[in-house]
This record gives C-alpha cells, sequence and structure tokens, in this order.
C-alpha cells in the first residue's frame, strides 16, 4: 500500500513541476500510458493470488484516478497560464492608426456613365437594360437593318457557333435591342434610356472591341427632332457644366431612323486643352433621328399614331473628353495607378446637382 502511495506523491510532484502542456503530457504517458508505471502495476495483478487482486486491484485503480485528478487540476493551470500569456504578446494598440487597405475604385467609364444616366433620369426617361448576348431578330432585323447590310457580316459583329437549329447568337453591336425589347413589352408612350456594353469586331487605336454606350428612345404622339435638341442642349450643359452649349445637326444616315442626323456641339482647343461651349469648331457628340416606321411596326407599335426619336452616344469618348484623357487604350489598360488617379471612390455617387466634380 506504501508504495503505492509514494509513486502517487512521486508522480504527484511531477505534474506540479511540469512547466508546459508538452511536459505535462510526457508526465501523464509515463504513469497511465501503455508501459507506463501504473499500468505496469495493473498488469501484476495476474500473479496475485485471488484473494488479493481485489483489494490491490481497487487500490491502484484508487492511485490512477488521484493521479488523473492531478493531471486534469494542473492542465487546467498551464492552459490558462499559456492563455494569458497569449493575451498578453497578442494584445493589439487600439489606440495605433489602422494600416490603409488597398480599396476598390469606379472605373471613370462606369462613374460617366452613372453620371448620364442620373442626367436623364431627372428629366424623366426610364432606365432600361438587356442582355450582351442577343440574336439577329433584336440586334439588327427588328431595326430595319437590310437582310444583306455589311454590319451583320463577321467583320463587324462577333457571332457565336451556330446551334443546332443553324441559329447563330451575337453580342450586341448597340444597345438598341434593349429598347426593341422594352417597346415590345409594353405600351407606348416610352421614354428611356439605355446604358450598356457593346461589342464590334474591331481593334486599332481608337477603337476596342468592348465599349459603352447609352442610347436613348422618346415614343409619343407627338414627340420630334426640336424635343431631341432641348435634351441635348440640356443634357450637355448639365454633363459639361456649361451655359453656353451650341449644337447642330447634320444629315446622316442610320437603317432604324428617317430622317437621321448626327449631332455636333461648339468646342474650342487649346493644345491638349479642349472645352465644349466656347470656340468655333465642330465635335460630333452623337447620332440620332426619327425612329423608322418599320422599328416601330416590329414592335407593335403603330406609326399612324405614334411617332418619336432615338440617339446614341459612346460613353467611353465623353469619359474621355470630361476628364481629359488623352488615349482610348487608357481606359481599357487597368493599370491600377491610372485607375487610382482617374478612378472614384465607390462612395462617389453622382448627381444632376454637382455632378462628380
Ligand atoms: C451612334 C448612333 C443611334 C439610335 C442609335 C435607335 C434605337 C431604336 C430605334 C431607332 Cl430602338 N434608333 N437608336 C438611333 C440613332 C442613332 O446611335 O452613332 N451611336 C454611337
Amino acid at each position: 500500500m506504501s508504495t503505492y502511495s509514494d509513486l502517487a506523491a512521486e508522480i504527484e510532484a511531477e505534474i506540479l513541476t511540469a512547466q508546459d502542456l508538452a511536459a505535462l503530457d510526457a508526465v501523464r504517458v509515463s504513469a497511465l500510458g501503455k508501459t507506463g508505471r501504473i499500468s505496469g502495476l495493473l498488469k501484476t495483478l495476474g500473479a496475485l493470488p485471488p484473494e488479493e487482486r481485489k483489494a490491490t486491484g481497487a487500490a491502484i485503480n484508487a492511485v490512477r484516478d488521484q493521479v488523473q485528478a492531478a493531471l486534469d487540476a494542473r492542465k487546467d493551470v498551464l492552459e490558462a497560464e499559456h492563455l494569458s500569456r497569449r493575451l498578453q504578446s497578442e494584445r493589439i494598440d487600439l489606440s495605433l492608426p489602422a494600416a490603409p487597405r488597398a480599396r476598390g475604385g469606379v472605373h471613370p467609364t462606369m462613374q460617366v456613365m452613372d453620371e448620364m444616366v442620373a442626367i436623364f433620369a431627372e428629366m424623366g426617361f426610364e432606365v432600361a437594360e438587356g442582355p450582351d448576348i442577343e440574336d439577329d431578330f433584336h440586334n439588327f432585323t427588328a431595326l430595319n437593318f437590310p437582310e444583306k447590310h455589311p454590319a451583320r457580316e463577321m467583320h463587324d459583329t462577333f457571332f457565336f457557333n451556330p446551334d443546332e437549329n443553324g441559329v447563330r447568337k451575337l453580342l450586341r453591336t448597340h444597345t438598341s435591342p434593349v429598347q426593341i425589347r422594352s417597346m415590345i413589352a409594353g405600351k407606348p408612350p416610352f421614354r428611356l434610356i439605355v446604358p450598356g456594353r457593346v461589342f464590334r469586331c474591331d481593334s486599332d487605336q481608337t477603337h476596342t472591341p468592348m465599349f459603352h454606350q447609352i442610347e436613348g428612345l422618346v415614343i409619343d404622339k407627338t414627340a420630334h427632332m426640336g424635343h431631341l435638341k432641348w435634351v441635348f442642349d440640356t443634357f450637355l450643359s448639365r454633363f459639361f457644366e456649361t451655359d453656353t452649349v451650341i449644337t447642330q445637326f447634320r444629315p446622316h444616315h442610320f437603317p432604324f431612323t428617317e430622317p437621321s442626323a448626327e449631332m455636333d456641339v461648339r468646342y474650342s482647343r487649346n493644345g491638349a486643352e479642349i472645352r465644349i461651349g466656347d470656340g468655333d469648331r465642330w465635335m460630333e457628340i452623337l447620332g440620332s433621328g426619327m425612329v423608322h416606321p418599320n422599328v416601330l411596326k416590329a414592335c407593335g407599335v403603330d406609326p399612324d399614331e405614334y411617332q418619336g426619336f432615338a440617339f446614341g452616344m459612346g460613353v467611353d469618348r465623353l469619359a474621355m473628353l470630361k476628364y481629359g484623357v488623352p488615349d482610348l487604350r487608357d481606359m481599357f489598360a487597368a493599370d491600377t495607378r491610372w485607375l487610382s488617379h482617374y478612378g472614384f471612390s465607390g462612395f462617389a455617387a453622382p448627381n444632376p446637382a454637382s455632378g462628380l466634380s
């Protein structure tokens, strides 16, 4: 019996001097492990006379329980010490300034697009959006493109491979399919503004295969080009923040409008600096016209009852003009230094009152 209490005292002393969890575990293995000292004692039971086994076994088990309890208690102490050491060493000094984190910004093109949409929305235009992947009907046929129009051919349009029925989907070449879908789905009058990505198989110093457009559509009983001129004079003076916008229509041709016109705006140039609102040069700014009766018919709108105007302009070029970016390729280069110079905080929401500036 006294051998057992000596052993228990010896093991308990080891437990109390174990300075960390690893040392404590080594004591546990040497006492209670398969080949440990207490397990060794249990193995000697078999050699004892049967009448002694019960009492001896109970005594050994009591030592084992005592050792286990001492191990558990020491473990609690060591764990608590370990935790408080970590809390000390990993303490965060909340008075230190936080390290600046890399933050995303909004690309100038998207900011300009949002700002343009905000100006039109304030004039009463509804914003409509649609898919990038389109079909021949919505991108061309409904817009009065003749069957053999060159814009349908490979050099201008990205076509997908034909499906099992021989139907080729395409990447929309303008945002007009969205107006087509809106007219088919709704009832006139329509006042729509349609911002979005468009795609053309074209890539050089002044063309990228993906670019951004905003198109507008007004269909009512008496809407005419005079209204369009007011809309644009108002839009341009807000967008370029000047009261002296002068515009002109110049005859043009689009399959989807009749008559068609491009609109130019007066500007001055001083070296690299371009100013809208004064000077004696004309800059082409958008395409427009009265919606062709065939387009209205294709959308279930009666051209004897309704008429209206439509327009389209490139957002990327307007963004370059507004922010004085000289090279279109910079707009698409994804150079983060350039973006942090021209980009805007995600919180800088544009609005018609103050724009972005
Ligand atoms: C340009 C020319 C234009 C339109 C787009 C349009 C849409 C429908 C019906 C008629 Cl659904 N027209 N859109 C009209 C005239 C010009 O864009 O040069 N864009 C950059």
